[in-house]
C-alpha cells in the first residue's frame, strides 16, 4: 500500500520526519504518554531516539513514563540505563526497569489497568504534555488507526498537547476494522457502557482525535517484539487438568451454564498453558472477555473452539505472530480490540460473568493473594488488569505452581508478604497439587482445603504446625503474628524457606 492509502488525510504528509526530529519536541521534565500494551503496539523508535538525545544532552533529562502495560523490553531497558525515567506508570515487567524501581531510582505507580485513564481524565495524576502512538493508517479526518493494541492510547490522545505518530509498515493493514474505541461519558451523569455480550461494538474503528495536535508523524517498520513462552511443563498441564475437571464438574451440577460465561485469562507462561488445555476438552463454543490475547486464543480459534475473542491487545509469541498476522482475514470477523478501560471495565466484567483465571506469585492459608511482591518488597511486574477481573468476576481463579525456586520457596504460606487480592475477591485455588474450592467458606474452613488440595507435600507439615500454633491465639482468621513471615526471613536469609535446611 502506498503512504497516500495509509496517510489519507493530505495535511498531515508534511509532517513526516525521522525518529530523532520527532524525539526533539520531548523536553526535560515533560509526561509523555506511550503507546503499548504486553508489548504490543507499543511506540519503538521514538523513545529509543528519545534515550539517544538524552545521552548526547550530557546533562539530567527525565521523563514521567505513562504506557498501557508493558512495551517492548528494549524500550524500558533502553530508557531506564540511559536514566531517563524519573516516574513509571501502571505496569512494566522489564528486568533492567524492575531493578531500577526495587533500588528506588524509578518511583513506580503500580495500578489496575481500567483506572489510569480515570485518574487522567480526573487530572490526580498531573499534566500530559506528549502522547507517541503507533498507527497503521491515519484517515481522511485525520483520525488513528491503531496496531497491535489499544491499550491506553484514546485517553493519551485526547489529553497530551502533542501527538506523535509512529506509523508502523510492517504492521497488517487488516488491522484496520478491528478496534472497537468508545469512552466512556463524563461523571457524574454516564451512561451504561452499553456491551451486553463480547462481540458489541459500540464505538468507532478509530480513535478521533484533534489533527492539528499531530506533530510528527515518523515511518517505521521495526515488528513487535514479542517473547516466546515457556511451553507446557508437567506443573502446568497439570495445572490446567484440575481446572478442566473442576469446570466439567461446575457444569455437571448446573452451576456453570453452557457454553461457559466469557473467559479471562491473564499473561504468562502458566495462564496460555491453562487456556491450551481447553483444546482437548468438551467445552465448545467459548467466547473470551480479556485483555490479553495470547498464542491459545489463536490456538483455540483454530481448532473451532473459540467462537469469539474480546481484548485490547494481540500478544503471541515470535514463531506464531507471522502466521496469524498473514492469516488475520480469518481472525477478523471473531475478534474485536478495545480501549483497556473497556476490556478490563468492572461494570462489564461483572455483568457478562466472567470467568477469570489469574496467577499469583504466592496464596496465604486463608485465601490472600500476592501477584506483585516477592518477599513482600520487590516488585516482580505489577497487579495489571488481575485486580480488575479478580473483584468483578462471576468467578475469581487464582493459578500457581506449589513451590518456586527448585522448591526453596512455597507458593502457600502462613501469611502473604504482599496483598493484591484480598481473600474476598478470591474464589478458587489451583496448583499442580490439585484445587481448593473457597466459595463460602469461613477463613478456618478453608485452611484445610488449601493445605491439602494446593501445597506441596514438603510443605504441608509445616503448614499445619503453623495453624496448630496460630490457633492458641484465637481469631476469625487466626495468626501467630511473630512467626506470620517466618518462612519469608528464613529464605532471605538462608535461601531455603524450609525448616531443616540451615
Ligand atoms: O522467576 O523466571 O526468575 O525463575 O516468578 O513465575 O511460575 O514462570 O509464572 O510467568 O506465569 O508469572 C505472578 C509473576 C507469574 C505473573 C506472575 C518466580 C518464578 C519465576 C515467574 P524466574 P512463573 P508466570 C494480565 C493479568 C500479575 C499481573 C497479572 C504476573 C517468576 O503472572 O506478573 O496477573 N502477574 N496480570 O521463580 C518468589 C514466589 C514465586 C516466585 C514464582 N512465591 N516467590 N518468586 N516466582 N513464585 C496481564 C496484564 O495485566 C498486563
Amino acid at each position: 500500500m502506498t503512504m497516500e492509502e495509509h496517510l489519507r488525510m493530505p495535511a498531515l504528509r508534511s509532517r513526516v520526519m525521522t525518529a530523532e526530529e520527532a524525539a526533539a519536541c520531548i523536553e526535560d521534565g515533560m509526561t509523555v504518554g506511550i503507546s503499548g500494551f504486553t508489548r504490543a503496539g507499543d511506540a519503538k523508535v521514538v523513545p529509543m531516539a528519545l534515550a539517544d538525545r538524552a545521552k548526547a544532552l550530557g546533562r539530567p533529562f527525565h521523563i514521567n513514563l505513562w504506557t498501557g502495560a508493558s512495551v517492548a523490553e528494549e524500550v524500558d531497558r533502553t530508557l531506564t540505563e540511559a536514566g531517563v525515567v524519573a516516574r513509571r506508570l501502571p505496569f512494566q515487567s522489564e528486568s533492567t526497569m524492575r531493578d531500577a524501581i526495587n533500588r528506588g531510582d524509578v518511583m513506580y505507580v503500580d495500578q489496575h489497568l481500567s483506572l489510569t485513564v480515570e485518574m487522567i481524565r480526573e487530572g490526580t495524576l498531573g499534566h500530559l504534555d506528549v502522547a507517541v502512538i503507533e498507527v497503521v493508517a491515519i484517515t481522511e479526518d485525520g483520525y488513528l488507526v491503531p496496531s497491535t493494541s489499544v491499550g491506553n492510547a484514546p485517553t493519551f490522545a485526547a489529553h497530551a498537547d502533542k501527538i506523535i505518530l509512529e506509523w508502523n509498515k510492517r504492521q497488517s493493514p487488516l488491522l484496520e476494522g478491528i478496534h472497537d474505541i468508545y469512552m466512556p461519558h463524563a461523571r457524574p451523569n454516564r451512561a451504561p457502557i452499553p456491551i451486553l455480550s463480547v462481540d458489541s461494538r459500540i464505538g468507532t474503528p478509530y480513535i478521533p482525535v484533534d489533527p492539528k495536535k499531530i506533530v510528527a508523524i515518523v515511518p517505521t517498520d521495526r515488528e513487535d517484539h514479542f517473547v516466546e513462552l515457556a511451553p507446557p511443563d508437567a506443573d502446568t498441564e497439570r495445572i490446567a487438568g484440575h481446572l478442566m475437571d473442576f469446570l466439567s464438574h461446575e457444569l455437571k451440577r448446573g452451576r456453570l451454564p453452557s457454553p461457559l460465561p466469557p473467559l479471562q485469562s491473564g499473561v504468562g507462561s502458566v495462564a496460555n498453558a491453562v487456556l491450551a488445555g481447553m483444546k482437548d476438552t468438551r467445552f465448545d463454543g467459548l467466547v473470551m472477555y480479556s485483555e490479553v490475547l495470547q498464542d491459545a486464543v489463536f490456538e483455540l480459534m483454530d481448532a473451532g473452539k473459540l467462537r469469539y475473542a474480546s481484548g485490547c491487545a494481540i500478544t503471541v509469541a515470535p514463531h506464531n505472530a507471522k502466521r496469524i498476522m498473514n492469516n488475520l482475514q480469518a481472525y477478523q470477523s471473531r475478534m474485536v480490540l478495545r480501549p483497556q478501560e473497556i476490556s478490563n471495565h468492572p461494570e462489564v466484567i461483572r455483568r457478562l460473568g466472567v470467568i477469570a483465571m489469574n496467577t499469583a506469585l504466592e496464596v496465604d492459608i486463608y485465601g490472600n493473594v500476592n501477584s506483585t511482591h516477592v518477599l513482600g518488597t520487590h516488585i516482580m511486574n505489577g497487579i495489571g488488569g488481575s485486580g480488575d477481573f479478580a473483584r468483578n468476576a462471576l468467578l475469581s481463579i487464582f493459578m500457581t505452581k506449589s513451590t518456586a525456586k527448585g522448591g526453596r520457596i512455597s507458593s502457600i504460606v502462613p501469611m502473604v508478604s504482599h496483598v493484591d487480592h484480598t481473600e474476598h475477591d478470591v474464589d478458587v485455588v489451583v496448583t499442580e497439587q490439585g484445587i481448593a474450592d473457597l466459595r463460602g467458606l469461613a477463613p478456618r474452613e478453608r485452611v484445610s482445603r488449601i493445605i491439602e488440595h494446593c501445597a506441596h507435600p514438603m510443605y504441608r507439615e509445616m503448614l499445619w504446625d503453623y495453624v496448630k500454633i496460630a490457633a492458641k491465639y484465637g481469631g476469625h482468621t487466626p495468626h501467630a503474628l511473630e512467626q506470620a513471615f517466618a518462612w519469608h526471613l528464613r529464605y532471605r536469609d538462608v535461601g531455603d524457606m524450609r525448616q531443616d535446611v540451615t
